[in-house]
């Protein structure tokens, strides 16, 4: 088979962000973009020579195309071997299940996550290591600095791969075997969830759930897990086919964005419990009748209740959670005497620590939760870890969570986000408000003093590796904090970020609005960092 080489010459906002690179389908479409990218990642990676890759991507518009594309640079680099989702599909937890289960060298996954899809949408790729998680910041920065200097990129001729077969093609010397998307990862669910018991509850008439998909990803996953291997009736999976435009929504499971599962959960006839996943199956949103349930909460009461589920009731060796999700964890690890981390965003800084052992479970506030089961955030595996604790508790989810603020107090939260703003003022922002921590340190601002104003450092625990601008935390006396950053995954302008919290512990004042209980602080957010006068916003455009 003839391998070509093309010359390109370099793109130069190729840096992956938050989460790899996410990008316009045009800016993927324009020629050499996708190839150079694609290159760069072999180029940076140790020698590829006969190694096995996993590719897959969430079904997402121009998902076929480009696996196509990759699939015939892998070829020429070398691979051995390539396994794909049939179809092209794999979420993004299955990708990482599949990885670590038949010890690939690594994966690349294609994903904008909950952005939009279509041909005036976004696209994302990313690259995973051995570990079947995102690769580092080492790693990252080697990909970007390649695709800087970058001169040409090898491809073979030959037709395309059938997608849509199970079972080995070749491609000149390389392997692709097509594979079920499903099966390995609904085994390791089975083997880590109490699937007895989540069974007995689903089929005993007195339980009811509703589990929107989205249009996306998880839709054949929630039908065999839930549907087919746990008993649930059929229609309890909603938008349960993936579509290349996600049906025109917006694959981001929280309020604003899965409104008819709300509206469903907020009727008087409601089910018992609603969850949502996003586009490649990484996040979930919680819902209990009438009752939402905040990631950062979520996330504690996992860490709370983790006895209730074969695979934790051993007990957690560590937690963690990153900088900007609330502090509701970290009275959990206090009371279980065990170690909480606090990492930047990011689900690559989990990485390291889910390695070394030290910790269990790890979370974000973005609706990401997660285990060292893979090494990605899993939207379906939290659904099924609060289906167990449901299944073995047998009281609402309202219930359990009032349980826990009895027991624990209440980390008020909200999240304010300002999106699409002019990236230069948000950058203004940001500069001045780094420049102010240090005079910020020593105010009180109306009812509020502030203990500790700076800008997040991480070091890494296992590798010592720093990394700095991680967000602008204002931590105040009463355990209150405001916290800044601009998003690293938006594909227009900027996103301005403002997380707010306030720990309450009145057993008269847990069940307040957070934005009636956190009024003061809001208001603080704003002033203290001129969004209006940086932004010309004066309210933001979702608020979680
Ligand atoms: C990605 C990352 C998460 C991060 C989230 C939001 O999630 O994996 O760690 O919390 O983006 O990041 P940002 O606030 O920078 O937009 P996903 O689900 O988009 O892959």
């Amino acid at each position: 088979m003839k391998v070509t080489t093309i010359p390109t010459s370099p793109f130069d906002d190729q840096r992956p962000g938050t989460s790899g690179l996410r990008k316009k389908v045009k800016v993927f479409r324009t020629p050499h973009y996708l190839e150079n990218f694609v290159q760069s990642i072999f180029d940076a990676l140790e020698d590829c020579e006969g190694k096995t890759l996993v590719l897959g991507g969430d079904g997402r518009y121009y998902n076929r195309e480009a696996l196509q594309i990759i699939l015939k640079m892998a070829a020429a680099s070398g691979f051995g071997k390539v396994m794909v989702g049939r179809g092209g599909i794999l979420s993004t937890p299955a990708a990482s299940c599949v990885i670590r289960k038949y010890q690939t060298f690594g994966g690349i996954i294609l994903s904008a996550s909950h952005n939009p899809g279509g041909p005036d949408h976004d696209f994302g790729i990313k690259y995973n290591t051995a570990n079947g998680g995102p690769a580092a910041e080492k790693i990252t920065e080697a990909i970007y600095s390649r695709s800087r200097e970058i001169t040409q990129y090898r491809i073979v001729e030959a037709a395309d791969v059938d997608l849509d077969r199970i079972g080995a093609q070749q491609l000149g010397a390389m392997q692709v075997e097509i594979i079920d998307p499903v099966s390995d990862y609904a085994e390791l669910m089975q083997q880590l969830f109490d699937f007895d018991a989540m069974r007995e509850l689903l089929t005993s008439g007195a339980f009811s759930m509703r589990y929107d998909a989205m249009n996306a990803v998880t839709g054949p996953y929630a039908h065999e897990i839930l549907e087919n291997r746990l008993g649930a009736p059929a229609g309890t999976v909603i938008r349960g086919t993936p579509l290349a435009d996600f049906g025109g929504a917006h694959p981001d499971p929280n309020l604003v964005h899965a409104k008819e599962l709300v509206a469903t959960m907020n009727a008087a006839d409601a089910p018992d419990f609603g969850a949502a996943s996003d586009g490649d199956g990484d996040r979930n949103m919680i819902l209990g009748r009438q009752f939402y349930v905040t990631p950062s909460d979520s996330l504690a009461l996992l860490a709370a209740n983790a006895s209730h589920v074969p695979a934790y009731a051993g007990g957690l060796a560590g937690v963690a959670r990153s900088m900007p999700t609330s502090q509701a964890i970290d009275r959990v690890a206090a009371a279980q005497q065990i170690e909480c981390y606090e990492t930047p965003t990011g689900w690559k800084f989990f990485g390291n620590l889910l390695d070394a052992g030290k910790i269990t479970l790890c979370g974000e506030e973005s609706f990401g939760t997660g285990s060292d089961h893979v090494r990605e955030k899993d939207g379906l595996w939290a659904v099924l870890f609060w289906l167990n604790i449901l299944a073995a508790r047998r009281q609402s989810v309202a219930q359990i969570v009032h349980d826990h603020w009895q027991r624990y107090g209440r980390d008020v939260y909200t999240r304010h986000d300002y999106e699409g703003v002019s990236a230069d003022g948000a950058s203004a922002l940001m500069e001045q408000l780094r420049t102010r921590t240090a005079e910020l340190g020593e105010q009180t601002l109306g009812n509020y003093r502030v203990e500790l104003a700076d800008d997040f450092s991480y070091t890494d625990a296992v590798d010592h590796s720093v990394s700095s601008k991680q967000g602008i935390r204002i931590l105040f006396s009463n355990g209150a904090r405001i916290v800044y950053r601009l998003s690293g995954t938006g594909t227009e302008g900027a996103t301005l970020r403002v997380y707010i919290e306030q720990p309450e512990t009145d057993p008269d004042r847990l069940d307040q609005d957070p934005q009636q209980s956190l009024v003061e602080l809001i208001q603080l957010s704003a002033s203290i960092a001129e969004i209006e006068k940086f932004t010309g916003r004066t309210a933001p455009d979702v608020i979680t």
